[in-house]
């Protein structure tokens, strides 16, 4: 019964928030730079085209993402303070995967990373740091993530958002400089995706 309930709010979510982009890994320090990951966990390609990060400040426009360009559905992007082309050689990127470089915002031990939309509008918010909120992760050297599917937006960082580890469920692996992570690379847990799938079965029925 517990888990019905479960599967029905995570759903509703997911179609409430169908233009998707989410917050899904952050390093705030490390050898080859801090790193954001966002994801595109919606339906449809979202085009980042005057879309904006700033950390706590929250001042749309602080950095530009206009350089991602379109993310398709499941894609995830980079926005680095390292250049675009050490960061990609560090961690040995695909050219497919798109990274914006040159942020320098610089995300502190416990700051809070903002993407607004192209009308300056907040899409997702994580407010993070081990000593603001203890017993979450402290992301210097090793990455967290998350699977944001079925997990509540505009939040806090959690106990849910855990460190990186080599070959983990997301293929985390090591940089030149020893972080570890998985920039650019986004796998929806089974779980996450199967209510992906339901909250899409409810949209389309909506329609109809
Ligand atoms: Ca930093
Ligand atoms: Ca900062
Ligand atoms: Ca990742």
């Amino acid at each position: 019964m517990k888990s019905v309930t479960a599967l029905i709010v995570a759903g509703s979510l997911v179609s409430s928030a169908s233009a998707g982009i989410r917050i899904s890994e952050w390093m705030y320090q490390g050898a080859n730079g801090e790193f954001i990951e966002i994801v595109n966990i919606g339906a449809a390609a979202v085009d980042l085209t005057g879309w904006s990060f700033d950390d706590d400040s929250r001042l749309p426009g602080s950095f530009d993402l206009s350089p991602l360009g379109i993310l398709a559905p499941g894609e995830a992007a980079v926005i680095t303070e390292n250049t675009e082309a050490a960061f990609r050689a560090a961690w040995g990127l695909a050219a497919s995967v798109k990274v914006v470089g040159n942020l320098t915002n610089n995300l502190s031990r416990n700051d809070e990373i903002n993407i607004y939309n192209a009308s300056d509008v907040l899409v997702d918010r994580l407010t993070y740091g081990d000593q603001n909120f203890p017993g979450t992760i402290r992301t210097q050297n090793k990455s967290g993530w998350n699977t944001p599917v079925g997990t509540t937006p505009w939040g806090n960082v959690t106990t849910d958002w855990v460190f990186s580890a080599i070959a983990d469920a997301q293929g985390s692996w090591a940089s030149a400089g020893g972080d570890i992570g998985s920039p650019g690379t986004f796998i929806p847990s089974p779980g996450a995706a199967a209510l992906a799938l339901i909250g899409l079965a409810g949209m389309g029925r909506r329609r109809r």
